[in-house]
């Protein structure tokens, strides 16, 4: 009986002290938006988080600019002042809060903020949010009106007040997404609007602001860790914190008086750490922070975290410089691609599509992804997912291919945007490094950006350059977070011999100086953090830009899509070194990415075997931003492309990659596992119709987290054009062709195929009796094939999944390689 009595007195206590929470609140401001231009439209609805564009298409006021030759047609929108409204409307409990704050995660980007009619806030920064205290100014019905002032008249006027000219246009006076002015891949759509979520924070005690969770040591017992809180108010009394580590509560701190920020260590014991996906498991802690009063909760924070140590190595060696990452005191092999914003309209991008790239790059075994300077800083869910999926990120600050201006309000400005941008992802695991600018320095070294201006002027740019890279962003990363910092990048351009031997690198000799693609062989630098070649997208993107059915290349659409001048020029210039150029326009956009495939996979394997000299490879570029003939790999509707197929298979961590040096195969096997491999290498030469013409083997072992040369042998009796090499080695296989695709006689037998119908879509079982080289399967059913661009040997089976909800599969269609 007194069990039980002990036992309802301890529930009514709980539920008592239940009662006393006093979270804030938090209440979206997102609903009920209407839009209309300073001096055109009426009022009418709009959709927030989002902007103008998007509004003005959804009232069928624009066409989409994505399609056709339309962007020319909506500039006018950007060069108009827009203006948005709400009303909301308040309980009495929110307006009785002792505080109240209205919060804009970002707006972009010259807004003037009215609260019940009232200029409270102007703001200049699309990258930062903004907060106002509004506790006076609100009643039960409210409302807020923003006026968007555009950003090409501000940038003029910027501009007309300097004293001369900075490279590269007026976009550099606003901090916003660069490539929005028009880029060599993506359109000119300058966005204006609320492009971020509106939140009302009611509350009337103490919140936490932010949280740093930093590591103090790490051993396999114990890993020690410090976590830090910003408070709203710098001095609080009688409070306790409570640390709850996967639900499960390792600490009180109680201490007081308390200042923020406060700063209280603690432990876990056998930590389990975080790695990429292909070297371990990216486990995750769940860690959450509780704030009490007299037994009532006051405010809460949490977050997921995953303990490892990740490290820039950048150290003077015998070559230059090193340049690469450690996780977890390891050398890793980095993998992977540059990635830009998913749409020109931020709001079109939904979970859904994050969560669909993010999952194509660990299946592509990528381990980071570079986020380039001239987008965004991404949404929360981009990290999140990347921590969650074992994916580093190298992460630009927004700053591209130009030279910024330095007067006091600009560096204030981002200064604020700096410190911001830092704290927001710092807890993040996937974080690996903080990069100032992509090619800033690069373009005021070597693209005569410095061509007649005055010592006075050149001094004053450069000075200004080094004020926000050498200083303001570099001290904000050290001063709050744990992350490496890297000024630009590339560290020397190509046009000074040490972008081979020191730091990271941009290599466009391919393509922009219409360098062979063997070129890529023998110049391996030390970090390639760039590199590509363009191709032409799906069939379906293609069909959309034109909006037929069929496809058709010669149409202005087509044209508008192509943002590079001498892009289609080039592309047909390399085909013709390598392949026959096809006379349609079908078999010439699966030839054009063919070609992008073998050109940057060429590269991926010379820098791959080059390990240790070169330690990691993110080719240009992963994705696309509207519907384009670009460097992407995969397109606009998330198709991949023959790079992004044979990108899974150059990027595996254990790869069999041959080349060929003064007549000689040399075969090397590749291994970033921290593991030693022990297997037969089989080698055997065939004919295109099956006949063996030659075999070896050799049992080997090969080392842990290595590069190695195992056989070589003279190509002197080889059939050049005739014959193919197939090398395995335990599971792994790599076939490897002795000359050009143009060159090779290349048999036209017929490939069977069979279709059957399986859980997720089907299965599709090809077998021929000759060579079936670079087989593309494609069908107009909605779906993903799971292998495409792939060799069929003659005589063997190769079975590809298709992954579809169609119970039907359109007419599968097939294209090979043929010469002849
Ligand atoms: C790199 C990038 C981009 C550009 C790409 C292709 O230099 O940093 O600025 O789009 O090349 O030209």
């Amino acid at each position: 009986m007194r069990k039980i009595i002990l036992g309802l007195l301890t529930l009514l206590i709980f539920s008592c002290n239940r009662l006393k929470i006093d979270l804030p609140k938090k209440i979206s401001i997102n609903s009920n938006w209407q839009f209309k231009g300073i001096d055109t439209l009426d009022w009418k609805t709009a959709t927030v988080p989002g902007n103008i564009f998007t509004d003005l298409l959804s009232h069928q006021i624009i066409e989409d600019p994505f399609i056709k030759t339309n962007e020319e047609k909506v500039q006018w929108v950007s060069k108009k002042d827009w203006e948005y409204k709400t009303t909301f409307t308040l309980t009495d409990e929110i307006l009785s809060k002792k505080n109240i704050e209205l919060h804009f995660d970002g707006l972009d980007t010259y807004a003037k903020i009215f609260v019940n009619g009232s200029l409270q806030l102007t703001t200049d920064n699309a990258f930062r949010s903004y907060s106002i205290p509004v506790k006076k100014l609100l009643k039960k019905e409210n409302e807020l009106r923003i006026i968007f002032k555009n950003s090409e008249e501000v940038g003029k006027n910027k501009a007309n007040k300097n004293p001369y000219q900075l490279p590269e246009g007026n976009r550099i006076y606003t901090r916003k997404a660069q490539f929005q002015t028009g880029w060599d891949w993506g359109p000119k759509l300058n966005t204006s609007g609320i492009w971020k979520d509106v939140s009302l924070k009611a509350h009337n005690q103490v919140i936490i602001e932010n949280l740093f969770i930093q590591k103090t040591k790490i051993t396999d017992r114990v890993a020690k860790l410090n976590c830090t809180l910003n408070l709203k108010y710098n001095y609080v009394h009688g409070y306790s914190f409570e640390i709850f580590i996967n639900n499960e509560l390792v600490k009180i701190y109680k201490d007081h008086p308390h200042y923020s920020p406060l700063s209280i260590p603690f432990e876990i014991k056998k930590p389990k750490l975080w790695w990429t996906h292909n070297l371990g498991e990216p486990y995750l802690y769940n860690i959450k922070i509780i704030v009490k009063k007299e037994n009532a909760i006051l405010d809460s924070i949490s977050t997921k975290y995953g303990i490892r140590d990740v490290k820039l190595i950048n150290k003077k060696d015998s070559i230059g410089e090193s340049f690469g990452f450690e996780l977890n005191g390891k050398p890793i092999y980095i993998k992977g691609a540059n990635y830009i914003p998913q749409n020109s309209f931020q709001n079109k991008v939904s979970n859904q599509h994050y969560e669909k790239l993010l999952s194509d790059v660990v299946v592509t075994n990528m381990n980071m992804l570079r986020v380039w300077g001239g987008g965004i800083y991404e949404n929360d869910i981009f990290y999140d997912l990347c921590d969650e999926k074992g994916i580093l990120v190298w992460q630009d600050f927004m700053f591209a291919c130009a030279m910024y201006p330095g007067d006091k309000n600009f560096l204030e400005n981002i200064k604020v945007e700096a410190e911001q941008q830092v704290k927001r992802l710092r807890n993040h695991a996937s974080i690996a490094l903080w990069c100032g600018n992509n090619e800033n320095a690069e373009g005021w070294k070597r693209w005569g950006w410095q061509f007649s201006r005055t010592e006075k002027e050149k001094q004053e740019i450069w000075n200004d350059y080094l004020a926000v890279f050498d200083s303001i962003l570099p001290k904000t990363v050290a001063d709050f977070s744990e992350t490496d910092y890297w000024e630009t990048s590339p560290k020397y351009g190509r046009g000074n011999p040490k972008y081979k031997t020191e730091g990271d690198a941009h290599d466009w000799w391919i393509w922009h100086d219409s360098y062979p693609f063997e070129h890529l062989e023998n110049n391996v630098p030390r970090f390639m953090s760039e590199f590509g070649f363009q191709s032409y997208p799906s069939f379906e993107v293609i069909n959309y830009i034109n909006q037929k059915d069929s496809i058709d290349l010669k149409t202005d659409a087509i044209k508008a899509h192509q943002k590079h001048a001498r892009g289609f020029q080039l592309i047909d210039e390399y085909i013709g070194r390598d392949y026959k150029i096809p006379t349609h326009d079908e078999d010439y956009v699966y030839v054009s990415q063919l070609l992008q495939a073998k050109g940057i996979i060429m590269g991926i394997e010379a820098q791959r075997r080059a390990k240790p000299y070169n330690m990691g490879t993110l080719y240009w570029q992963l994705n696309d931003c509207w519907p384009a003939i670009s460097w992407s790999s995969i397109d606009y509707f998330g198709n991949w492309k023959a790079l992004q197929y044979k990108a899974k298979k150059a990027f595996e961590n254990i790869l069999i990659s041959s080349k060929i040096k003064n007549n000689i195969v040399q075969t090397f096997i590749v291994n970033d596992t921290f593991e030693k491999l022990n297997g037969t290498l089989q080698f055997k030469i065939i004919n295109f119709y099956g006949e063996e013409l030659w075999s070896d083997s050799k049992e080997i072992e090969v080392l842990e987290n290595s590069s190695q040369q195992f056989h070589e042998f003279s190509l002197a009796k080889v059939d050049r054009k005739n014959s193919v090499l197939i090398t395995t080695f335990n599971n792994k296989k790599s076939i490897f062709y002795f000359d050009k695709p143009k060159e090779l006689n290349l048999p036209k037998g017929e490939l069977k195929q069979e279709i059957t119908k399986t859980k997720n879509g089907f299965s599709i079982t090809l077998k021929s009796d000759t060579l079936q080289k670079d087989v593309f399967l494609y069908t107009s059913t909605k779906g993903h094939f799971y292998d495409n661009f792939f060799d069929v040997l003659p005589n063997e089976t190769k079975v590809v999944e298709f992954k579809t909800t169609a119970k039907k599969i359109d007419t599968l269609k097939i294209k090979t390689l043929l010469v002849k």
